[in-house]
């Protein structure tokens, strides 16, 4: 049963994976001047995580994450801060379980949304 689940799970990864890639092909085509100045002013990516709210800093607008791996930017699991609003805090307490987005430019983490 375990492995049947596996199975299907790397199916399911290695589904979304090629219809990634087959994107790429398709944005070229379409490449245009305008596109291509659409695509220098788009923001980093947004990835999507699950974890556990270490600690809160609200000093320093970070909020400590222990979270799961995150394919999308090839991250295993681990403990790391992330920038955060003190909006985006509201209700959030240390302890919390929280499915969390963020986007990572330069090396640095910024929460776009959080919720428990
Ligand atoms: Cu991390």
């Amino acid at each position: 049963m375990k492995l049947t689940l596996i199975a299907v799970a790397s199916t399911v990864a290695t589904l979304s994976f090629s219809a990634l890639a087959e994107d790429m092909p398709g944005m070229k085509m379409d490449g245009m001047e305008g596109m291509q100045m659409k695509q220098d002013a788009k923001q980093a990516p947004v990835a999507t995580a699950d974890g556990r709210i270490k600690a809160i800093d609200t000093t320093k607008h970070t909020v400590t994450i222990s979270h799961g791996a995150v394919p999308a930017v090839q991250w295993p699991p681990m403990t790391m801060a992330f920038s955060v609003t003190e909006e985006q805090l509201k209700g959030l307490t240390p302890g919390d379980h929280v499915s969390f987005s963020f986007r990572l430019e330069d090396g640095k983490a910024t929460i776009v949304s959080i919720k428990k």
